[in-house]
C-alpha cells in the first residue's frame, strides 16, 4: 500500500535542509553551489543520454542540426562544468582532469571562497558503447586571502573536503554526495527533471562480496597484488562465501556499484603505470571521502588516500577503494612484500 506521510525529498530540500542543521549560521551560499553543481550534471545527463545519436542527427561529427561544432562528450562536459560554474561567485579557481592548468575565474565575475576540483566525464572510453560514466566532483574552502584562486587552494588534503560526489549517467541519471554526514543518493525523475532522494544514509558492510581489477594486467603486477587476488579467489573457495569479479572499467560506475554492494576496486601501480593511472585530486581523494563516509576506506597501499598531500595537479596514486576490512587486507600482502 502506498504510504502517503512518505516525504519526497529534493536535492535542493535536502542540500538546505543538511546545511542548516550543520551550519545555522551559513549564509547558503555553499547551498547554491552544490545546486548550481547539480544542475550542471542534469546537463550533462541530457547530452550524454543522445551520445548515441550524434552520428544520426548530427553530420561526419563535425557539425550538428544546429549548425554547431560537435563536440566530444568530454570535452562537452569539461566546457560545460566550467562555464556552469565560473560566474557564479562562490568559486576562486577550478581544476580539472581535461585540463592541464588551474582555471581562473573570468575577471567579469567576482572570486568566492571555495574551489572545485573535478573530473568532467570519467570512464569515456566507455562513451561510444552505452556503458556508464560520471562526472566526480570535491570542493574545499580557499586556503589563500582574496583575490584569484591559486594552486595552493585546489591541491588540499583529501582530508581537508567539504563536499565530495559524483553524478552517475547509468540506467537513471544519479547523484551521489557527501559533506561529511554520511552519504547519500539521488536518482534523476527524468520527466520533473529533478533528483529525489532515493538512497539516504548509504553504508558499506565491512566485507567485500566483489573484486573489481583489470586482471589482463597481471603480467605487470607486482607480487603483493598477484599474492592477493590469488587469496580472495582461495578464500571463496575455502570459505564458500560468493566472492565475485565485477569490472567495468569506469571508475565511478565499478565503485557505485561496490559501495551499494559491498566490494573492493584495485586499481594499483605497475610496471606500465609505475604511479598508479588514477588520479588523486579528481578521482581518489573525492571517492575516499565517500567510502570513508559509508563505513569503507581508500589506501594507495600503505597510507590513506585522504592523508595523502597532493604535490601536483595531475598526481597519479595507486588505488584500493572499498570495503574497509579488504583494503586493510591488500595493505597488510603490500606491506608483508616490502619487509620482504
Ligand atoms: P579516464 O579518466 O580517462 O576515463 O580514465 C580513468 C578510467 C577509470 O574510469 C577506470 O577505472 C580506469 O580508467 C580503467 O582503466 P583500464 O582500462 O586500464 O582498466
Ligand atoms: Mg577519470
Amino acid at each position: 500500500m502506498a504510504n502517503g506521510h512518505q516525504k519526497i525529498i529534493t536535492l535542493d530540500r535536502h542540500i538546505m535542509e543538511t546545511q542548516r542543521q550543520e551550519y545555522p549560521e551559513a549564509r547558503g551560499d555553499f547551498s547554491k553551489l552544490l545546486m548550481q553543481i547539480a544542475l550542471t550534471g542534469k546537463i550533462i545527463s541530457s547530452e550524454v543520454n543522445k551520445a548515441g545519436l550524434l552520428d544520426v542527427i548530427g553530420t561526419t561529427g563535425i557539425t550538428n542540426i544546429q549548425g554547431e561544432d560537435v563536440q566530444k562528450l568530454d570535452q562537452f562536459a569539461n566546457q560545460t562544468m566550467i562555464r556552469m560554474m565560473d560566474h557564479i561567485g562562490m568559486l576562486c579557481a577550478m581544476a580539472s582532469e581535461e585540463e592541464e592548468d588551474l582555471i581562473h575565474i573570468p575577471k567579469a565575475y567576482e572570486n568566492g571562497n571555495y574551489v572545485l576540483n573535478f573530473d568532467p566525464l570519467d570512464g569515456s572510453s566507455n562513451i561510444d558503447v552505452n556503458v556508464s560514466i560520471g562526472t566526480i566532483f570535491s570542493i574545499h574552502h580557499r586556503v589563500t586571502k582574496g583575490g584569484p584562486g591559486t594552486e595552493e587552494d585546489c591541491m588540499q588534503k583529501g582530508r581537508e573536503q567539504l563536499c565530495a560526489g559524483y553524478i552517475l549517467y547509468g540506467s537513471s541519471t544519479m547523484l551521489v554526495y557527501t559533506t561529511g554526514n554520511g552519504v547519500h543518493g539521488f536518482t534523476l525523475d527524468p520527466v520533473v527533471g529533478e533528483f529525489l532522494l532515493s538512497h539516504p544514509n548509504i553504508k558499506m558492510p565491512e566485507r567485500a562480496k566483489i573484486y573489481s581489477v583489470n586482471e589482463s594486467n597481471y603480467d605487470i603486477w607486482d607480487q603483493a597484488l598477484r599474492d592477493y587476488v590469488s587469496h580472495i579467489k582461495k578464500r571463496d573457495k575455502e570459505n564458500g562465501t560468493p566472492y565475485t569479479f565485477r569490472y567495468i572499467g569506469s571508475l565511478v560506475a565499478d565503485f557505485h556499484r561496490n559501495l551499494l554492494k559491498g566490494g573492493i576496486f584495485l586499481y594499483p601501480n605497475d610496471k606500465k603505470s609505475p604511479h598508479g593511472k588514477l588520479r588523486l585530486l579528481y578521482e581518489a581523494a573525492p571517492l575516499a571521502m565517500i567510502a570513508e563516509q559509508a563505513g569503507g576506506t581508500a589506501s594507495n597501499g600503505s597510507k590513506k588516500i585522504m592523508d595523502i598531500e597532493p604535490e601536483s595537479l595531475h598526481q597519479r596514486v595507486p588505488l584500493y577503494i572499498g570495503c574497509k576490512k579488504d583494503v586493510e587486507e591488500i595493505e597488510s600482502f603490500i606491506n608483508k612484500h616490502k619487509n620482504k
